[in-house]
């Protein structure tokens, strides 16, 4: 029987390179799911574009002395020519702050904020925030740096540890250093809303345990045990410029903006509704795919992302109620490089900016995409962190392709 499926790959941040790790994470084995759908007669609509909010786009910005608008443009452009340079076919590549979805996309996340609002799961709250008194702004997220409290690994920023894959609270963090001026921050007061997680832990719990069996158990674990550790409220508002304007009539919302993870998912709706409209001339009919239960909802994604697209996310959609729950997350590792001095993250400050590890760079030099799609699919990091291993990437095109 022929169903309906939408398909998301996590939208990339637009202000860097894509490298073979976020291909062999969340858009390959996507990428390979629609055309095994397709080939099956079901009917298939695979959703992406760039996550262009936040402070990730704001701090690119900083670096580089450009406006946050410029450089989400530039990477938009480069990533979405990497992605069709290796034939990963999306029925729309939209972005959260680019021309022709910004419109779109911002009405659902403010409406989505509202109605969020208006049931009552936000807490407006004073909260102690850490703060560059050289800078004179406030360091949420990404813009501080320390120890992570969970386990100690140097490299957490203030909302997440790559290493142990939890959450951050910057307050906790050991020796945090502003991203901005060096400084040691202060801590500061200031009003922020936050996502009342702790109400939805029993549904949350009920719905992932009815997975049991059908999802990877990576991500049911993952979730499960966030929620028996209790789930923390969450703060869906910022303190910076760059982003979606906080939709209340409130004094003490002015000048700050939502959350970029509050939005981001949005996008996967928000960009279905501009496919709808653009295709067929009524954004409504983007219902069919969110809201009716003959279609099934697959989100792929990096392991990082895990504690958003299952946990966050899903409290979203039960906060705002109309629309579906994911039919299934699924999270692939991290996919390391080896290179002569040992096996390494791909990174912009240690791996070499010719290396063809970048997208960009492997088709510069015209080499055969399906090569690098066989091997990342042979070596797919489906329960593991994997290697790409440039001499085993040769012999194994060579000798198995
Ligand atoms: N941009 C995180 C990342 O690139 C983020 C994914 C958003 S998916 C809604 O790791
Ligand atoms: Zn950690």
């Amino acid at each position: 029987m022929s169903r309906r499926y939408l398909v998301t790959s996590a939208l990339p941040y637009s202000n860097g390179r894509l490298h073979v790790g976020h291909i062999a994470g969340a858009y390959l084995p996507a990428d390979t799911y629609v055309r095994y759908l397709r080939a099956r007669g079901h009917e298939v609509r695979y959703i992406c574009g760039s996550d262009d909010n936040g402070v990730a786009i704001e701090i690119a910005a900083l670096r580089q002395k450009r406006l946050p608008q410029d450089i989400s443009r530039y990477f938009h452009h480069r990533q979405k020519a990497d992605f069709a340079g290796l034939g990963i076919e999306f029925d729309v590549y939209g972005g959260t702050h680019q021309p022709g979805y910004q419109a779109m996309h911002e009405r659902f996340s403010q409406e989505f904020f509202r109605r969020i609002h208006d049931q009552g799961y936000f807490r407006k709250l004073r909260t102690k925030q850490l703060y560059d008194p050289t800078a004179e702004r406030f360091l949420p997220d990404r813009y501080v740096r320390g120890k992570c409290h969970h386990c100690g690994a140097g490299g957490a920023t203030g909302d997440h540890c790559d290493a142990c894959g939890q959450l951050i609270d910057p307050l906790l963090l050991i020796d945090p250093v502003s991203e901005i001026s060096g400084a040691k921050p202060v801590v500061r007061e200031t009003t922020h809303w936050h996502l009342s997680l702790q109400k939805f832990e029993r549904p949350l719990q009920e719905w992932l345990e009815s997975k049991r069996g059908q999802w990877r158990p990576n991500v049911l674990n993952f979730a499960l045990g966030q929620i028996r550790q209790g789930l923390p409220e969450r703060s869906m508002t910022r303190d910076i410029q760059w982003g979606i304007p906080v939709p209340l009539d409130d004094p003490e919302a002015r000048g700050k903006v939502l959350f970029v993870w509050f939005d981001a998912p949005i996008g996967y709706i928000s960009f279905t509704a501009q496919l709808c409209q653009d295709s067929e001339g009524d954004w409504q009919a983007y219902r069919r795919w969110w809201c009716e239960p003959d279609t099934d909802i697959v989100h792929f994604i990096g392991e990082d992302n895990t504690v958003f697209h299952a946990l966050i996310w899903p409290a979203m959609l039960m906060a705002d109620g109309r629309h579906q729950l994911p039919a299934a997350v699924v999270a692939n590792n991290f996919v390391n490089i080896r290179s002569g001095t040992g096996d390494q993250k791909v990174s912009k400050s240690q791996t070499s900016e010719d290396s063809p590890v970048w997208i960009e760079e492997y088709l510069k030099r015209g080499l055969d995409p399906d090569a690098l799609r066989y091997y990342l699919t042979a070596t797919a990091p489906e329960t593991a962190r994997t290697t790409f291993d440039p001499r085993e990437f040769v012999q194994r095109s060579n000798g198995e392709l």
